[in-house]
Formats: structure tokens, sequence, C-alpha cells
């Protein structure tokens, strides 16, 4: 890995030695790198080296191209705003290829701290205001202009289609053992697709949206505690903005981590739920539709469900999406998100409330 690394920072051409590097375990997907340089007086810099996971994103360079368009209308914009900064290569391109033909980028480090569960209301509401910005500042963005990376990323019903059909074909012969689980998905197959279907009639407004709202893609300053930017662009897409509020609701107000073995532990914590409420929509309650509005807990109840479905299809089918760290991590990882979806539709009507109570307050301010 080692002279991996050397040549990657080489075509870089990053100044200094080659010092350290660790992998950063954060992430499903790509691989992460903590790289250091050290130069003739001893003083060291850091950037982050990522390998994409090409399966997953077939085109990488389109991704690339779409975080150049993305980055580029913030920081001209809003000047103060940080944002992500990719190095270029001798030839001027902002990624390269390893001998073995894997696709590699690297970015600057940035000094900070992540939260992959917070019980800090205020770093909740923070992260809410720092997505709502991130939507508000793409809102007269043209999406037409990104590459649609992932096709139907978060189109929940086809996602649930996928999975049946995958069910039909049993490919590895572990569906009797997910019966209670493929039921309930069965179950709550029309009312988690009903947003997708109606996004695809024209109901809801397209926008540019992140698609990867979890709070560990937001870092923050170590001491402030207030956000500094907006990470993991490589799913920025036209979308709803609704399934951004979902997507991470769904993962901070979880009680739990997003693959606790232990069930009784998870629960849909509606006080976390607020406190983003608060923030996100604070941020973005003046562009937001009232359909939009009124369909932001049946998109985190949605967006939950499809990625217990995305889960137990990867199961089904062998593992061969998601990172596992052991066999059955993606069965529990579905679990983990169907309790959390059943807490949501429990809750749904004090969520409800929540939701008209943030409204109606952001629009007093
Ligand atoms: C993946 O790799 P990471 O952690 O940023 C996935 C998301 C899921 C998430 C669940 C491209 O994100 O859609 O919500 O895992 N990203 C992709 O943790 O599929
Ligand atoms: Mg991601």
């Amino acid at each position: 890995m080692f002279e991996t690394i050397r040549k990657i920072g080489e075509a870089f051409r990053l100044p200094g030695t080659l010092y350290t590097f660790d992998i950063i375990t954060n992430g499903n997907i790509n691989t992460t790198y903590r790289v250091t340089y050290r130069d003739d007086n001893g003083n060291t810099k850091a950037y982050i080296f990522q390998r994409i996971n090409t399966v997953v994103f077939q085109n990488p360079v389109q991704i690339m191209h779409n975080i150049d368009l993305v980055t580029s209308h913030i920081r001209e914009k809003y000047p103060n705003e940080r944002t992500l900064h990719f190095h270029h290569t001798g030839d001027g391109k902002n990624y390269v290829f390893d001998d073995q033909n894997c696709f590699w980028r690297v970015m600057n480090w940035v000094e900070s701290i992540t939260f992959d569960t917070c019980d800090d209301l205020s770093v909740i509401a923070a992260t809410g205001e720092a997505f709502g910005r991130f939507q508000n500042q793409l809102s007269d963005f043209d999406g037409s202009q990104l590459y649609e990376t992932i096709p139907d990323f978060h189109n929940t019903k086809k996602r649930l289609d996928t999975l049946f059909e995958h069910v039909a074909q049993d490919p590895c012969g572990r569906v009797s053992g997910v019966m209670d689980e493929i039921e309930y998905i069965s179950s709550v197959r029309w009312k988690a697709g009903e947003l997708s279907v109606r996004y695809a009639n024209g109901e809801f407004p397209v926008r540019v949206t992140h698609n990867d709202t979890k709070s560990n893609n937001v870092l923050f300053d170590r001491m402030t505690k207030m956000p500094i930017v907006v990470i993991d662009l490589d799913t920025v897409m036209p979308g709803m903005a609704m399934y951004d509020f979902g997507d991470a609701v769904r993962f901070i107000a979880n009680t739990a981590a997003e693959d606790e073995p232990e069930i009784q532990r998870v629960y849909f914590d509606t006080a976390k739920f607020r406190a983003f409420c608060k923030g996100f929509i604070g941020e973005v309650s003046q562009g937001l539709t009232q359909p939009e509005i009124d369909s932001l807990v049946l998109a985190s109840f949605s967006i939950t469900v499809e990625l217990a479905a995305r889960f137990l299809d990867d199961y089904i089918t062998g593992d061969k999406y998601f990172k596992i760290n052991y066999p059955q991590h993606n069965l529990v990882r579905t679990r983990c998100q169907l309790a959390l979806a059943k807490d949501i539709m429990r809750k749904q009507a004090e969520l409800e409330w929540i939701v008209r109570e943030t409204v109606k307050e952001a629009k007093e301010k």
C-alpha cells in the first residue's frame, strides 16, 4: 500500500516526503486514508486520499465533474463558505488511476470532529442548519448540468421492486431466513414508495440534493462545535428536498447506531427529531412548498424502509455493495432500520405536530 500511496502523492505533486498513512473506517462504500507528508524542517501536513468504489460509482470522472460544478457554484455565490478542494495532477486532472486501474482523489485534511451519534441537541440543530443551508445554496443551481451518478438512487419504489425481484430469484439461498423482514417491507411497500411515485409524476419540485445526509458528513470545529463544511458530495444530484431531511433524521434521531444488533435499543428520538427540524426548517422553510413540508415525516419513514431494503437486497444477493465487517452485517443493518421505521410510524402524529410547530415558529421569526 505504501508504494501505491507514494505514487499517488507524486502524481498530485504533494510537497515533502510520505510520512504516515492510516485508514479511516467511516463510510460503507469508498476507502479513505489520512496521509501525512513531512518537509525538510520536520513540519507535517495531512491529506485525505480516497479510492472510489467503481462497482458502485461506475463513472467516477462524472462524480468529480459534478463536485467541481457544485463547489464552484457555492464558492462564487458564497465566498465566505468553506467548500471542498481537490488537488490536481500535473496534467490538470483532479483524479488519478493507479497501476491496478483504481480511481483516486486527494483533498486537504480539515482538522475537525464528526458525530456518528450525538446527544447534544444544539449540535443536532447545527447539523440541520448545515444541510438546510447546503440545499439553499444550490436552490438556484441548474441540476440538469449534473450527471446522474447512480440512476434512481432514491427511487424508493424501484428499490423495493428490485428487492422483490431478487427475493423471487433467491440467488444465495438466504431468503427463507429473512421472511419476517420481507413480510414487513411488503406490507409497507405502497406507503414507502408513494413519494417517489408522486415525485416522478411531477408533484414535487426537482431540487439539487445531497442524498447522503448522515451527520458524519458534516465536519465540525472541535472547539466551537460549529459546522465547518458539508462533505461527501459524491451523490449530489437532482432529487427530493424532503429525502435529504428524512435521511438525516433517520441517522441522527436513531437512539442507537445504524447497525445496532440489539433491536430493543433502537428508537426514533423525538427530541432529536425536533432539534434537527428546528435547524433544517429554519434554513429552508421559505423555499419549501406545502406538499414538501407535509411530506417530511413520510419521507423519513420512506428512506428508512428504502435503506432497509437496500441492505436486505445486498444480503440476499451476496453482500456485493456495502462493506461488511461480519457475515450477517447487512441483515443486522436491515433489522435495525426496520425497527426504526416502525417507531417512526408509531410516532407519526407526534412528528407531524413537531413539523407544523417548527414551521410556524420559523415563519414568525
Ligand atoms: C453509503 O458510503 P457512505 O457511508 O457515505 C450509501 C448511502 C447509505 C449509507 C448508509 C453511494 O454511504 O446511500 O445511506 O451508506 N452510499 C451509496 O450508511 O450507496
Ligand atoms: Mg456517501
